[in-house]
Order: C-alpha cells, then structure tokens, then sequence
C-alpha cells in the first residue's frame, strides 16, 4: 500500500507531516498503528512517552502488579496467529509477562519502526484553516498531522495526593503508577503503604514479606475477591486456542468484554441456601467473576447487600484481632459499586506480626514529616512511603496533554464541568481528534482490550470512509454529545455505581474534580450496537466535511 494519501498535509509543510499522529504505545497505540498504516496505508507515528511500548504497564512495575483480567482474554483478538502462536503462564498475566506480551506483538507487526519512544507531548493545537493538528513534544519537536488518536490509557495520570511536607521527607517515596525499573529494596526497612484500592490490595501482602514493619494507611476499607492465581496447564492453553472463536464471541455479547456470562438469576429470589452455595462456588473460583453470580448484585441495594454481607463474613473468617476486623470491614459502600479488586492473601496480611494498620477515618494524615508520616494521633517514623494512591481517571492524562480544539478552545475549557464527549470517540470543537476508551465508553468497566479493539475498528472505519469520500474534517456535534452525556448518567444511575462516594468512576478521588459518573456503564453490547448505529446512519451526530 501507499504510504502517500490524499488527506496527508502538505508534506513540505513541516519536516513531521503524517496523517494520524497516535499518542501512546499500550495496547491501543499499537493496535491503532497497525490498523491505520497496515490496513488503509497512512502515514503513522506513535509518540510515546516511555522508553518502551507497554503504556500503562511500561510504568506499573510494583511487586505484584499483575492483571485482574484472566490472562486468556487479556489479549488481542484481532490476529489469530498471534492468538496461536503466543502462550501465558499464569491466570493472571504479571507486568512482566504482559510487558513482553507486547514487545512480541510490535515486533511480530513490524511496529517499532514507526513508533518514536522518549517523545513526551507537550501539547496539540487545531488549525481550522488546514484541517491539521499541530503537535509540539517537550523535546521541542513539531508533527503535523490529519488525523490526532489518544492512546493513552485511562489510568495513566498517577495521583499522588498533596501531602503537607512530603519535600521535607529525609526517606524514599514512590508512586505505584511510576515505578523504578531497577526496583526498590524494601528489606530492612519500615514501609508505608498509603491506599487500598486494587493496587494497595496486590501490593501489600508482596511488602508484608519483604520489609521489616509494613503501616497501611487506610481510608475506605474495601471488599476483595479471592484472585485464586495460579500457573496455566499446556492442555489448557491447547483447549483456549482450540476455542478462541467461541471466547471472543463471549466476550463481544457480554456487558464487561468478559466471556463470562451473567447469571439470569436476581440475588434475592432464591433461598438463602441457594444463595450462599452460588456464593460459595464463585468464590472458590475466585476473580472478577463474582459479580456475575446474579444479574443485579449492581443493580438492585437489596441483592447487592447479598454479596457485601458474604464477603464481610468471609474477611471475619479470616482476620484473627477483633479490633482490626472492625477497621477492615468494609460499610459505607456495597460490593463493585467501587472497582473491585482482587487478592493473594491480602486480608490474610493483618495476621502478621510486622503489619499494622492506621484507620485514616480515625486519624486523617496531617503531614508528611522529615521522619514519616503524622496523623491527628501520631508520627509514624517511615524509611519508605509507597502512594497507592490510584490515577486521575480518564480525564487526567487527556488534560495533561494540553490541546488546543477550534478557534483556540482549550480542552480543559471545554471540561471544566467534567468530560462532555460523543460516544467517549470524540468531544465538540476538537475536530479531527478521537479519545481512544475516553471518558464516556464502558472502557474500564470492561476487560480492557475488547474496548480498545471495539474503538480502533470504528475509528479505523471512520477514517476509511472519509478517504473514500475525500473528507478532511470530522467533529462531534454539540447536541449528539449533550444527548451522550444524558445516555451515560441515565446508564450509571440504573446501576448502583454512584452510590460509592468515593469512586475513581466520578473522579471523587482528586480532590476539586468535578463529580461525573464518566465510563459508560450501559453494557459492552449495547455500546457497539451504538457504535455501529452510527456508522451505518452515515455518521449521525458528527459533521464531516
Ligand atoms: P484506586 O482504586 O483509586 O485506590 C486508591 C486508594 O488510595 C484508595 O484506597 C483511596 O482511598 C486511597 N487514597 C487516595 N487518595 C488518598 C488520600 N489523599 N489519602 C489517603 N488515601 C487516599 O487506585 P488503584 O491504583 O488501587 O486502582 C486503580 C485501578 O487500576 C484499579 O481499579 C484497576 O482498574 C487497575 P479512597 O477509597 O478513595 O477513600
């Protein structure tokens, strides 16, 4: 194919001319690549900030980052030889296995060649005259281009809470997002551990075994599913291979991009024994499956208070000291209505002699001290502090990149209220810009990948259509988006999903973010059926020109 197109800018307009720019080589960057330049030969650049592909898990090296998605469908769907040809070990992938994962998928699609690394953005404008994006990099680069694609995750921000004094801190501190890549030695050494959301979960009982005393700081006690990870049998992978249509398929018709299916069945119209056998079974099979046990644990208070009592009871069986049992066990929220994470063995953790835990309900931190950290009760001298601490959400790492839409109109300007977009593709003034899994699509209530696929196939389609056609401008329209935004509260509110207070999923988590519900919690399913509407209506909602 070409590499030449007629919607390429000027190519004597700058030394960088391309037709898409792609921010970004995690899983959507490089699948987005592949696409633009191998299926409709565009002239693609990935910019990436990192100094390897990978995105989020370039940067997510704590001890014990690893997937909460089964490792079998955690993956690409879009290449049965890759499907065939690559093996897991684990049911869960490690950041590392995950890491090399990709590293095989830009080397097995020749990508590297069009992927610039160590290339942070520093910001994008819109010029309305040209139909162009102007990109400038810290390093004081410039690209033009057609067509501007974030891939840049949803978790990729990390949020480090502003702390009081944490520049006076004499000892070491570190973000779980940000990680160093020589590691961090913890033995010997009094840890403190500031957050229990998914990452605390996974990190703790890894410090417990490693350091000489592990504090976790703890403001919302939080339920968790057993991970129940384990190494992957050669007959298993043989049968997952043999059944990989069957497991697409599944995961495309579901509402998580899982291919499990929900149960049919409501929490409370069966016996309590019938109950608590499903509930045993699921949690003996561990995993994010569990929500699957009955279709309403999300939707109904009653049946989900069904769920939040079993796995209160289920913490009771494990955690010995009565006082911390009480800190431990999670009320002012029901199961899932925040993200839930999985374990190895974390509640098991608070049964060690060199683990101790800070109610910060109790004692909210004050400052961060030379020696540690202090709380309205007490210091905690601390030789390392690890912020749990999670991301600024989907809007984070989009804001971060400073674009510039239409007549100058900032992005931040445009989300000041919170994120407004069409379909999470695309928001009004940025023309030309598509928002890989941005605010508005299921993406994080899925299993990450099929939302990633599902956007690069219709963005990819989109971009097709308006070659055929010799258009250079796409833009959402202003009342499609404003119709978007009633659809994604009208979902997140037939669900119990905003009832969690303090949920990353309305930006609750950074303090002055604007409170909005902002993935789309109507179902994987529906949301292409959308998608695909659309397409088929010749782009209803959006004006191309
Ligand atoms: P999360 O789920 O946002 O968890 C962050 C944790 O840090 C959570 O326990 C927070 O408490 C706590 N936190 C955040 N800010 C503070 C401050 N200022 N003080 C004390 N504690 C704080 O992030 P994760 O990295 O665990 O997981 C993110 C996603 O990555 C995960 O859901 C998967 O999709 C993968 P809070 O609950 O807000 O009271």
């Amino acid at each position: 194919m070409t590499t030449q197109s007629i919607i390429t800018p000027a190519r004597d307009a700058a030394p960088h001319a391309f037709d898409a720019i792609i921010i970004g080589a995690g899983f959507s960057g490089l699948y987005q690549l592949h696409k633009l330049r191998d299926e409709l030969g565009l002239n693609v650049r990935v910019l990436e900030k990192g100094a390897g592909v990978g995105g989020t898990w370039f940067w997510n090296r704590y001890p014990g980052a690893r997937c909460d998605s089964e490792s079998y469908y955690y993956c690409y769907s879009f290449n049965k030889e890759i499907e065939q040809e690559w093996s897991w070990s684990e049911r869960y992938p490690e950041h590392t296995e995950i890491r090399k994962y990709l590293n095989f998928v830009s080397d097995r699609l020749d990508l590297r060649r069009d992927i610039q690394l160590d290339t942070e953005v520093k910001s994008a404008a819109f010029d309305d005259a040209s139909n162009t994006w102007k990109v400038e990099t810290v390093g004081g680069e410039t690209f033009l281009t057609r067509f501007l694609i974030t891939a840049v995750g949803c978790l990729s921000a990390a949020n480090v809470p502003k702390f009081e004094g944490l520049e006076n801190f004499k000892g070491a501190w570190y973000h779980t997002g940000n990680w160093p890549h020589e590691g961090v030695d913890f033995a010997g050494k009094r840890v403190g551990q500031i957050g229990t959301g998914s990452t605390g979960i996974q990190l703790a009982p890894m410090l417990a075994g490693r350091s000489q005393h592990l504090t976790i700081f703890q403001r919302t006690a939080n339920y968790s599913i057993p991970a129940r990870n384990r190494t992957v049998t050669p007959e298993e992978v043989d049968l997952t291979r043999k059944n990989y249509d069957d497991v697409w398929r599944r995961a495309r018709s579901g509402t998580n991009g899982h291919p499990f299916t929900m149960s049919t069945r409501s929490a409370v119209s069966v016996t309590d024994e019938e109950r608590r056998t499903i509930y045993e079974k699921a949690w003996e099979r561990g995993g994010l499956r569990f929500r699957a046990s009955f279709k309403d644990i999300l939707e109904n208070a009653r049946a989900n208070e069904t769920a939040s009592d079993f796995i209160r009871e289920k913490i009771a069986d494990v955690v010995k000291d009565p006082a911390l049992l009480e800190k431990l066990t999670p009320r002012d929220h029901g199961f899932a209505t925040k993200r839930p994470p999985i374990d190895s063995g974390y509640f098991e953790t608070f049964n060690r002699d060199n683990v101790s835990l800070v109610d910060l309900k109790a004692e909210p931190i004050v400052e961060v001290t030379e020696k540690g950290i202090r709380t309205t009760k007490q210091e905690y001298e601390l030789d390392i502090i690890v912020f749990a601490t999670g991301f600024d959400a989907f809007t984070g790492p989009l804001l971060r990149l400073n674009l510039t839409g239409s007549n100058g109109y900032a992005l931040k300007q445009a989300w000041a209220a919170g994120p407004r977009t069409y379909l999470g593709l695309q928001t009004p003034k940025f023309p030309n810009l598509f928002t890989i899994t941005g605010p508005g699509s299921p993406s994080v209530l899925c299993n990450m990948p099929i939302a990633i696929e599902q956007h690069v196939d219709w963005i990819t389609t989109c971009i097709r259509d308006m070659r055929a056609k010799g258009l250079t401008r796409i833009e959402a329209e202003p009342a499609a988006a404003e119709q978007w935004v009633e659809q994604v509260n009208a979902a997140a509110n037939a669900t119990l999903l905003p009832m969690a207070s303090s949920s990353w999923y309305l930006g609750a988590n950074v303090p002055g973010k604007p409170r909005v519900f902002m993935p789309y919690a109507g179902g994987f399913a529906r949301y292409t059926d959308i998608c695909n509407d659309v397409t088929k209506s010749d782009y209803r909602g959006f004006t191309r020109s």
